[in-house]
């Protein structure tokens, strides 16, 4: 199978190999995994740039190595680009990852051992929120806060953050830092409660926007920079650039964050990665952004309907962002997210199993499905072909035990695919 690769890799039979393989596996089968989604051709050729060759330890102005004029202006305009989006003071686009970028803000803001209260991981928070298995609860005292009570009434879905909760750990551990912000929550997370709390009890606040930044970007999300101190995200979920992470705050933070993430954290940057980023931030900025993160959610709600419809207790009741946290214990007592994972691999649907608040099952078991809509909405798929991938799921699902189902399934989201290639132009 040949694709765009063949032409840059013409001595790795292997690596074109490969390469050819996974261009395939992305656009022959749905990618519902709520924190992907498909980067332009414009940021997939500035990450395979010259960049990729040089060294900048420091930052624009001010760095450890030679040759850096092109590299300053470079980083320069996706620190421009960065703040103008979201209206900050400062931005660092250095950060490798958004764990890296979360853990630059501790170490530049708290001091060892300092109080931080943040979401649990099992209630939908991050590891980097001070998960036992994530050196951060080593570093920093981790006090945490859930979500409230499951309550199957529509008119007042539960599972949706505590701010009580999250106002009584304030005022009984007084943290140094307050954190906000998910990676398995599919409702809209206001920003002023925080801050409010924040205040009542002096802590800093941080909000990490990881999934939601192109949703705020777009403006279909509030924006936490007049509220937060620092916040902190990814670049390649809903942003839809390159891997990586970035990290705006305050003018009074900027130097100890700077300082945390290089040289406290991080080596040389990687430049590539960052022209890569000044291009998406370009793309977000660009008004066609915020049609298309409308759609990203206008898509999840739909799939989120047709989901329910098909039988699957939606986590909090619904969404407001790009994912949908499904149960599956009301589908099929029996199913696990492994297994749903796995099945609905063989039908050609990425996902990823979840836990869901108070889960029975562990984490690598789990009761919950996350999906979502940020990569196929870029590759074209509207309301009414979300709401025939939840009947293409929910069939697979059901017809588990049946190859012939699950192959059926395969061949119609095969030719779903092929109205709805992410990357046609590439192709043409
Ligand atoms: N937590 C991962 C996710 O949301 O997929 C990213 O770190």
């Amino acid at each position: 199978m040949s694709s765009p690769f063949d032409a840059f890799i013409t001595n790795d039979d292997e690596v074109v190999d490969l390469l050819s393989q996974e261009w395939q596996r992305q656009t022959t089968t749905l990618q519902l995994i709520a924190s992907e989604n498909f980067a332009s051709p414009a940021v997939m050729a500035a990450t395979g740039s010259v960049l990729t060759n040089k060294y900048a330890e420091g930052y624009p102005g001010r760095r450890y190595y030679g040759g850096n004029q092109i590299v300053d202006e470079i980083e320069d305009l996706a620190r421009r680009r960065l703040t103008g989006l979201f209206g900050a003071d400062h931005a660092n686009v250095q950060p490798h990852s958004g764990a890296n970028a979360n853990v630059a803000v501790y170490q530049a803001l708290l001091a060892p051992g300092d109080t931080v209260l943040a979401m649990r991981l099992d209630q939908g928070g991050h590891l980097t929120h001070g998960s036992p298995v994530s050196m951060t609860s080593t570093a920093w005292n981790f006090v945490s806060y859930g979500v409230t009570a499951r309550n199957d009434d529509p008119a007042a879905p539960g599972e949706m953050i505590d701010f009580d909760h999250v106002r009584a750990m304030a005022l009984e551990h007084r943290p140094r830092m307050i954190v906000a912000g998910a990676t398995a929550y599919a409702r809209r997370i206001d920003p002023a409660p925080f801050r409010e709390i924040a205040d009542e009890v002096g802590a800093l606040l941080m909000f990490d926007s990881a999934h939601v930044a192109g949703l705020i970007a777009g403006g279909s999300h509030p924006n936490p920079v007049p509220y937060a101190d620092v916040v902190t995200f990814t670049t390649h979920k809903t942003l839809r650039g390159p891997r990586g992470g970035a990290i705006l705050c305050r003018s009074d933070h900027a130097k100890a964050v700077d300082m945390a993430v290089f040289p406290g954290q991080q080596g040389g940057p990687l430049e590539h990665a960052i022209a890569a980023k000044a291009v998406a931030f370009k793309e977000a900025a660009h008004p066609s952004f915020a049609t298309y993160t409308a759609q990203v959610v206008d898509n999840s709600r739909a799939f989120a309907r047709a989901l329910a419809q098909e039988g699957f207790r939606l986590v909090s009741g619904g969404t407001d962002n790009h994912m949908v946290l499904l149960d599956l214990r009301e589908f099929d007592a029996e199913l696990t997210g492994k297994v749903a994972q796995e099945v609905l691999d063989r039908a050609g649907i990425t996902t990823n199993r979840n836990t869901i608040p108070d889960d029975p099952r562990s984490a690598f078991i789990t009761s919950g499905l996350r999906v979502g809509t940020a990569a196929e909405t870029t590759a074209g798929l509207g309301e009414g072909e979300f709401a025939t991938v939840a009947a293409l799921m929910a069939r697979a699902l059901r017809g588990r035990e049946d190859e012939t189902v699950v192959a059926a399934v395969r061949d119609t989201v095969a030719e779903l695919c092929g109205r709805f290639n992410p990357y046609a132009s590439f192709t043409k």
